[in-house]
């Protein structure tokens, strides 16, 4: 286990050199999140949330030291054995970097070098294992000083190898092209998002903000690592079924006009009453002026947007192209887009779920058709179509929580991106359902704080609400999980009048 520690104590630092994604356990762990079933995958996310990451590279980290546990008992036997061991896991670790999209044989070195300095660590080790005891079975746990000298270095070896390996970690992860991110300068919107009137946001305790902070905004994506992305070597190659193919820079991308706009974007994967779900302004270029000028082909019905790491979106051209305000964006409420969020340049696309839609770290834009090709979640069996669902939370009262009896605000928000939010109702236990009063909007692209006032009287009441979009569509009772196209039901809380 000491040896093994040492390899990956070794590794990880090396790999804020070559790259996160090149790191071991980030590379086995983006092969386990890409194989794993959907199923196994959907319970990781539902035990762990958004921790499924730190999740899976901790499991990843016990499996390793299992095996390591295993292998140090075969040592005993044969140091080939053990050999064998860690350049096993050096070989495991070196194809998974190597195979991952837009990888390079540099992110082989990591794994490698590691496994070398782990496979001498263990040499050393039973080197000292065996001195004295004289022959091969007996060992020096027969030799007192022999014994303590043994527990030393491989407990220094231990200690070291996870210092060095937490700390490559943490430093790999921070590594984010801060520097390159802050020399980067926005340009002024040709189209500037309305100013926001005050009644956008009722400010009461505990209701989402209309304009999510960076910090708060939810992050979903599959990378276990996010992709550096170097805005000097950014390239969007559009491509597939068009006449005129094209190759953008980021800096032609900043030169074109550009749209700033309010926009919420949704993960399909939210649960009624989730908060997989946040607000922006967002800055880019509008999808529909470089899809005119590059002219997809009869038949182009899908865009299949490509992230640096293999991720893929596909989005309707027909809907990118229909007035709606669909842009590459590269600006997150005045500042460059985070890292977390797609640095350099994503995708961004009012009224569809982010998975088929919203593509982070974007490098490339196949146009094709629904035929030919299915993106990432659509392979593991979400929906080709999905356009965000009608629905509604209750943000204030908390769900088990005390009032005391008389007026109470009830309060949350309630979102139809592109097709916007005509109405929501609110019902206490059976009674009739009342309309509530709903926040200003800058569009039908954002979602819509709505409050009502209640006369709580004494008991333990459950609160119901529903909205209906501005097509008169109310959204539907009916529970259905978020597999495969979006969760439907009315969200609920239990309140305590006393
Ligand atoms: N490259 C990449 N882009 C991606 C994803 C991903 O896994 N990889 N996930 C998508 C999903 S499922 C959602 S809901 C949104 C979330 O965007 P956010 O993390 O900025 O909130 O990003 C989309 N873009
Ligand atoms: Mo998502």
């Amino acid at each position: 286990m000491a040896a093994a520690a040492v390899a990956l104590g070794v590794a990880e630092p090396l790999a804020v050199l070559t790259g996160a994604r090149s790191a071991p356990l980030v590379a086995v762990g983006g092969v386990v999140v890409d194989t794993v079933p959907a199923s196994v995958k959907e319970f990781a996310v539902r035990a762990f949330y958004t921790h499924d990451k730190l999740a899976l590279l901790v499991g990843t980290g016990l499996l390793v030291a299992v095996f390591a546990a295993v292998v140090g008992i075969l040592v005993v036997r044969r140091l080939r054995y053990g050999l064998a061991g860690v350049a096993l896991l050096g070989v495991v670790g070196a194809v998974a970097a190597v195979t991952r999209h837009g990888a390079s044989w540099v992110y082989a070195l990591p794994s490698v070098i590691g496994a070398l300095a782990g496979m001498g660590v263990l040499t050393v080790l039973r080197g000292r294992l065996v001195a004295g005891a004289g022959r091969v079975g007996a060992t020096a746990a027969d030799d007192p000083a022999g014994r303590r000298r043994f527990l030393q270095f491989a407990g220094g070896a231990l200690g070291v190898g996870l210092v060095a390996g937490v700390g490559g970690r943490w430093l790999a992860a921070r590594r984010n092209l801060s520097v390159a991110r802050a020399a980067v300068t926005l340009p002024v919107p040709a189209s500037p998002a309305v100013a926001l009137p005050a009644a956008v946001d009722f400010r009461v305790r505990d209701l989402a903000p209309f304009v999510t902070d960076v910090r708060d905004f939810y992050r979903i994506d599959t990378a276990l690592s996010a992709p550096e992305v170097d805005p000097a070597s950014w390239r969007l190659r559009i491509h597939g079924r068009v006449r005129n193919p094209l190759t953008l820079t980021y800096q032609q991308l900043l030169a074109r006009p550009m749209i700033e706009r309010y926009i919420t974007l949704a993960c399909v994967s939210n649960e009624v009453g989730g908060n997989l779900i946040s607000n922006a302004r967002w800055l880019g270029v509008p999808i529909k002026d470089l899809l005119d000028e590059v002219e997809p082909l009869d038949g182009a019905d899908q865009l299949v947007s490509r992230s640096v790491d293999g991720f893929t979106a596909g989005t309707p051209t027909a809907l990118l192209r229909d007035g709606r305000d669909a842009m590459l964006a590269v600006g997150m409420n005045g500042q460059p887009l985070p890292v977390a969020h797609g640095f350099p340049v994503r995708m961004v696309v009012p009224g569809l779920y982010g998975y088929v839609s919203a593509t982070k770290w974007l490098a490339e834009w196949e146009l094709s058709s629904f035929k030919d090709f299915d993106a990432y979640w659509v392979r593991r069996g979400w929906a080709r179509q999905a356009p965000i669902k009608t629905e509604s939370r209750i943000d204030t009262p908390l769900d088990g929580a005390t009032r005391k009896p008389g007026p109470v605000v009830v309060a949350g928000v309630a979102w139809a991106q592109h097709r916007g939010v005509g109405k929501v109702e609110v019902r206490v236990d059976d009674g009739p359902w009342r309309e509530a009063s709903l926040g200003a909007v800058p569009s039908i692209d954002t979602w819509r704080q709505w409050n009502w006032q209640w006369d709580a009287k004494p008991g333990r009441h459950r609160l119901w609400v529903r909205a209906t979009d501005n097509g008169g569509q109310t959204q539907p009772e009916d529970e259905a999980s978020p597999a495969p196209d979006g969760a439907t039901g009315w969200h609920n809380v239990e309140v305590t009048v006393a």
